[in-house]
């Protein structure tokens, strides 16, 4: 044991039932429980190790920023950047510059989590549930993993997947909860990865803006009144000449090799194809399986049927890397997706608008009977309409309904010429079948009024010009 003595700095206070939870910044970070009470500041000396550890306070101070800027330094961004710049970032010329173009953006927005990281202030990372969002997790999972390992740190963060499309209120709520039980020397920090880019998340960013530091990674068209692109830590491909089709998983994937150094390539080329990129390889097999898995368990509702331990990005991880359970997951799967995709297709309603446009209308109750468990509709319907597409290539519309609610996918290509979410405004002015409905311009829902569905889909079917 040695009888060296350490000295730091009280970076992060958790309290605890009865005692609170240290981190204390020295040359590296300890985590230590103890039921004394200091302050956040305090110089403390750390007397013994393990289990008998004691904490006291030190004679002199000591000072965060200086202690900070050593193990922060040693994270060399503008070095990662050129490093990364050189080695590429995807088979394709055109998304690699639109990446080159965000890497002194992301530098900017790494550095205040490398911060957060170090001094053990609460991080809640939200990712989107779905192929992309978890894609980004497991990449995020990664470099953070190994930068702890490096710069021998306890970062504080805790792993969220985010179902709905905004950062809502409740969203707000929920990580003010979890913040309200630390006191941290920096900002408390959200991460939001492949959501939250809609009108809804308005009053949350105006509530949480001065509150929290924020990195915020999405690819998803930015309407006019979105307000999160205020925050600090709000990066999106659109604002550097790209488009969607730069997804988020890919987008944090880039962030994280910025973070780290990892080595994540075929699950950000995973994203492409998960998000139906423009710049999908799909025939990357071992990407396309990872796409397929990923999208299977983050749709299903009760994960506990399917799989050893809950969807978890550590969970995630672990499974990607895990030949022989990666392709037994993925053969059920991609089993089940078929099956599910045949039986939309047979039992579809199919329409065509004025302007030739294949509209296929398809009642979820069918797929839920025999799949309830797994194949969320709103993913359904995504999964559906990439088939119909490869059937009807000039573009096509899909709308699947699961009880009131109503998911419509619309072809990339002919987006804005149907323009759907002026679509969904009209209907909600003029009835009151449609009582709710937002999204993307390729991708929306609304909601109807209780047992009025097939009413608000004849509405819909007839302002889509069906
Ligand atoms: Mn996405």
């Amino acid at each position: 044991m040695s009888k060296e003595k350490v000295y730091g700095i009280v970076t992060a206070i958790k309290t605890l039932p009865g005692s609170y939870r240290y981190t204390i910044l020295s040359g590296r970070t300890v985590s230590m429980e103890s039921p004394q009470r200091f302050e956040l500041g305090d110089a403390l000396e750390i007397i013994g190790s393990g289990e008998h550890a004691a904490l006291r306070e030190a004679e002199h101070p000591i000072e965060y920023e200086e202690l900070m800027d050593e193990l922060a330094g040693k994270v060399d961004l503008g070095k990662r950047s050129q490093e990364l710049k050189k080695r590429g970032f995807s088979r394709h010329a055109a998304i690699d510059e639109v990446a080159a173009r965000m890497l002194p953006r992301l530098a900017e927005v790494v550095a205040p989590l490398v911060r957060s990281m170090i001094s053990g202030s609460p991080i809640i990372v939200r990712f989107h549930g779905d192929g992309d969002g978890s894609t980004g997790a497991i990449c995020l999972y990664k470099a953070m993993s190994k930068l702890q390992d490096e710069l021998s740190i306890e970062a504080d963060v805790k792993w969220v997947l985010n179902r709905g499309i905004s950062y809502s209120v409740e969203s707000l709520y929920y990580d003010t909860m979890h913040f309200n039980d630390y006191e941290s020397a920096e900002k408390p920090l959200v991460c939001i990865i492949d959501f939250g880019t809609t009108e809804e998340s308005n009053e949350a960013v105006k509530k949480a803006a001065d509150r929290f530091n924020f990195v915020w990674l999405d690819h998803h068209p930015i309407p006019k009144s979105f307000t999160g692109t205020e925050i600090d830590g709000y990066v999106n491909p659109m604002q550097f000449k790209g488009t969607s089709d730069f997804t988020a998983g890919f987008l944090t994937g880039v962030f994280s090799e910025l973070l780290a150094d990892i080595h994540v390539k075929e699950i950000m080329e995973a994203s492409l194809i998960s998000d139906f990129s423009a710049y999908a390889d799909k025939s990357d097999s071992e990407a396309s399986r990872l796409a397929t898995v990923l999208d299977f368990v983050t749709g299903i509702k009760n994960s506990t049927r399917y799989l050893d331990g809950p969807v978890t990005p550590s969970y995630l991880a672990k499974l990607v890397s895990d030949q022989e359970k990666l392709k037994s997951v993925h053969d059920y799967a991609s089993g089940m997706i078929e099956d599910a995709i045949m039986m939309g297709i047979e039992r579809s309603k199919r329409y065509t608008t004025s302007g030739g446009i294949p509209v296929n209308v398809i009642d979820f109750v069918h797929i839920a009977d025999k799949y309830g468990g797994y194949l969320l509709p709103g993913r359904y319907s995504s999964r559906l309409q990439g088939r119909l597409e490869e059937i009807s290539p000039n573009g096509s519309i899909t709308i699947v309904n699961f009880r009131n609610a109503i998911s419509i996918r619309v072809s990339k290509h002919i987006a804005e010429k149907v323009d759907l979410l002026n679509v969904i405004d009209a209907l909600k002015d003029s009835s009151d079948i449609v009582v709710s409905g937002g999204g993307h311009r390729e991708a929306a829902s609304i909601m109807a009024a209780e047992g009025q569905s097939e009413a608000a889909i004849k509405l819909l079917l007839r302002e889509l010009g069906a």
